[in-house]
């Protein structure tokens, strides 16, 4: 339980950095040398399990590369991958790998239609009778919604070349987002140089790909029962607490609520600089349209506090528009917000936008849920993470990432897929200040051949190669690092996928936020269990639920907190316990008829959450998070561990907490639970909503502290609640 001090820690108030990523302009890289053998010495005994004639195909293609690169112009080189690969491949094709055009033209075509096949797909599974309309014209094929980074102030010069200039022609504006010096446009792929051309222009990327945290297995469901909680309580319903889902679209929800299983209200907040309605397939993207998880969200939470307000707001658009998604939530009165998505390029080694936005969402009172994401763990088995220091081998001139040394000192440098991923990400812990390293991410098949190719020259130290609509399994990813660089911390993460050699630590981004309640999956029992009143004999840790601990090695501030930016054990280095707590998933819905994953377990903690706030207004986040974690149902190693947390969280042991028979006519009291130490849960408080006001032990100093409670009323006999003056010691764990 020591453990799991760090994670109280006291949140600091922070002003919102936001981190625009690949700012800089790309700069041109040098042609190496054009050999097509193997140079090195290392040669084929480095440890590489490619074959020799592998070898020499990836030597072959990666040679080639370098030489179109050196023959692209200055505006093609401003193209993220896929678009240059696809734009130059007429004039340079016999150099590019053929494999990563064909992907990346078939990505670029197939887009929306796949998007919008999704859809319709979807609709009709679920057999609701649900008219299957389309609110969004998908677009055309050909034309591509791309993210166009201009310099500092030029939004208004882009979009006004835009206009006149008769090579983009065609080129229609769909958002400008001034505070990110960015202007989103729909282009025909035809028009993508001559955008990148512009003097203003830094960069032309897809828009950054978004998860969802739905699982892509099925399990055997049962029925969510709160029967036994809501006969004891009949009027905890969440009433007077406002939940607030950020998430992609609730497109279908109109079906759920005519049928009683949806809040019948929904505010829709939308966003400055949101874009296109948050509604039908995700042009942003190049994700599938709705899954129908955001009214499946919905549906749990309204299942548990039916009597709670709702308010919705769509994620899509990228870290910039999430973050200010957060802050538009916290603005309208949200006590609690919970998402479901992930944008893949958050930052894993320091908070990047999102988390800094859920950072102050906590510090301003709302307690924010949000899932530890799909990416599995290293205790299942499929470990979807590999976290580690950097070192490297040299091979035809190139450095490559070792993934490990094996017994007989044999150099492992290509990772194995061995589960599918959504795409896959590197992130490195680059120097705020400092040099700074420039690493690459390749995916190539067993034979060399390159698939595709995270090879930016931005300033963001970050990468990343897509698995959208292509079965990776078995096929081999591999980071290399360009010429002399530092050596950095990596972190590689398959999304939804599992790699051969991994480690623990898949939770990241703004699941990792020290005052959010990061929650994990475990399977429900089938029959005859409420959620959270199970021995723990009988609950199941879901191997797909990203384990910790997260590892901060930089500050939002852009000061580096780690004595070695290549050791995650060096000193400095913040050490945050995430995940809080498993719940479970598996449940049945409207909208999907077997829910799981993280986010369905965090919709479950998102609608208790609810409850709570209703008995005790104003109850601060951290103290929410202490009741959870502190009546947890511990499961795996004794006490708070990476995969689970504090344990399953125990609905029973909450609530019981929460309406204990106060003491009456006595002071307020306030005492900890002997032997204590600071940060460690406790579910200390004063209960009482009809006090003016209570007292709770604040695990961050051990001390009593006013209990906010501002206007609040007892309203006669409606949550059990006894007396007012006192205070309710709720046990430790198991009570
Ligand atoms: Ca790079
Ligand atoms: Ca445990």
């Amino acid at each position: 339980m020591a453990q799991w001090r760090n994670s109280l820690r006291m949140l600091l108030l922070v002003t919102l950095i936001v981190a625009v990523a690949a700012r800089a302009a790309p700069t041109p890289t040098t042609a190496r040398s054009s050999s097509n053998n193997n140079d090195d010495s290392n040669g084929n005994n480095s440890g590489s399990r490619l074959s020799p004639e592998a070898e020499a195909r990836l030597q072959l293609e990666l040679d080639n590369l370098d030489a179109a690169r050196a023959q692209m112009t200055a505006a093609e080189r401003k193209l993220a991958r896929p678009l240059q690969l696809v734009v130059t491949a007429p004039r340079l094709g016999e150099l590019l790998p053929p494999k990563a055009v064909e992907r990346a033209t078939k990505r670029l075509t197939t887009l929306t239609q796949r998007a919008v096949a999704q859809h319709g797909a979807q609709r009709a599974r679920r057999g609701n009778g649900e008219a299957q309309t389309e609110t969004v014209t998908p677009l055309p094929e050909g034309v591509v919604m791309v993210d166009v980074l201009v310099r500092e102030g030029q939004s208004a010069s882009v979009v006004a070349a835009l206009a006149t200039r008769p090579e983009l022609a065609g080129v229609e504006v769909d958002a400008t987002l001034d505070a990110l010096d960015m202007v989103r446009v729909r282009t025909p792929v035809a028009a993508v140089a001559a955008l990148a051309a512009l003097d203003d222009v830094v960069r032309v990327a897809l828009p950054e790909p978004m998860v969802q945290y739905s699982a892509k297995v099925n399990v055997a469901t049962s029925a969510l029962s709160l029967d036994t909680i809501r006969a004891q309580y009949p009027n905890l319903t969440g009433a007077g607490v406002r939940i607030c889902l950020l998430s992609d679209t609730i497109d279908g929800i109109g079906t759920s609520q005519a049928a009683g299983d949806a809040p019948p209200v929904i505010d829709i907040v939308v966003p400055p600089g949101a874009g296109t309605t948050p509604t039908g397939p995700d042009l942003y993207t190049s994700m599938p349209a709705t899954t129908g998880e955001a009214v499946a969200m919905l549906e749990v939470m309204y299942a548990i506090a039916p009597g709670a307000s709702y308010s919705f707001a769509s994620a899509r658009g990228g870290q910039g528009v999430m973050a200010q998604a957060v802050r538009s939530l916290v603005a309208a009165n949200c006590s609690i917000i919970v998402d479901d998505v992930q944008y893949v390029a958050e930052p894993v080694f320091w908070d990047g936008p999102v988390a800094m936005a859920v950072d102050r969402a906590v510090a301003a009172g709302v307690t924010y849920i949000t899932p530890a994401g799909n990416n599995y763990n290293l205790a299942s088995g499929t470990p979807g993470a590999w976290e580690g220091a950097s070192a490297f081998e040299t091979v035809g001139g190139r450095r490559r990432l070792i993934f490990r040394r094996n017994a007989n000192n044999v150099t492992t440098s290509e990772n194995i897929l061995t589960r599918d991923p959504t795409l896959v990400t590197l992130r490195w812990a680059d120097s705020p200040t400092g040099q700074k390293a420039n690493y690459d991410l390749l995916l190539i098949t067993p034979s060399g051949q390159l698939l595709e190719l995270g090879d930016d020259d931005t300033a963001d130290p970050f990468e990343y190669v897509p698995s959208l609509e292509w079965d990776d399994t078995g096929n081999l990813i591999m980071v290399l690092a360009r010429a002399t660089e530092p050596l950095r911390t990596v972190f590689v993460c398959a999304h939804g996928g599992s790699f051969e050699i991994g480690t623990a630590g898949a939770i990241h981004g703004h699941a990792a936020v020290a005052g959010a309640i990061s929650v994990g999956a475990v399977a429900q029992p089938e029959s005859g269990s409420s959620f959270g009143q199970t021995a723990s004999g009988q609950i199941t840790m879901r191997p797909y639920s990203a384990d910790g601990r997260r590892s901060i090695m930089i500050s939002p501030y852009n000061v580096q907190l780690a004595a070695d930016l290549n050791n995650i054990s060096s000193a400095g280095v913040e050490k945050r316990m995430v995940p809080a707590l498993v719940a479970p998933d598996g449940v049945q819905t409207s909208s999907i008829a077997n829910f799981v994953g993280t986010s369905a377990a965090a919709a479950h903690v998102a609608g208790l959450t609810a409850l709570v706030l209703q008995t005790v207004p104003g109850l601060k986040p951290d103290m929410v998070k202490s009741l959870f974690m502190g009546t947890a149902i511990d499961m795996l190693d004794a006490g708070w561990d990476a995969v689970s947390g504090s344990g399953v969280i125990n609905l029973q042991a909450v609530i019981t907490n929460l309406h204990r028979t106060l003491p009456t006519g006595g002071a307020v009291s306030c005492e900890r639970t002997p032997g204590l130490t600071v940060g460690e849960p406790d579910v200390w408080m004063a209960v009482d909503p009809g006090c003016v006001v209570g007292q709770y032990l604040d695990p961050t100093t051990l001390s009593c502290v006013a209990c906010p409670l501002p206007g609040s009323t007892s309203p006669a006999g409606s949550i059990g609640i006894t007396s007012c003056q006192g205070a309710a010691r709720g046990g430790n764990r198991g009570d």
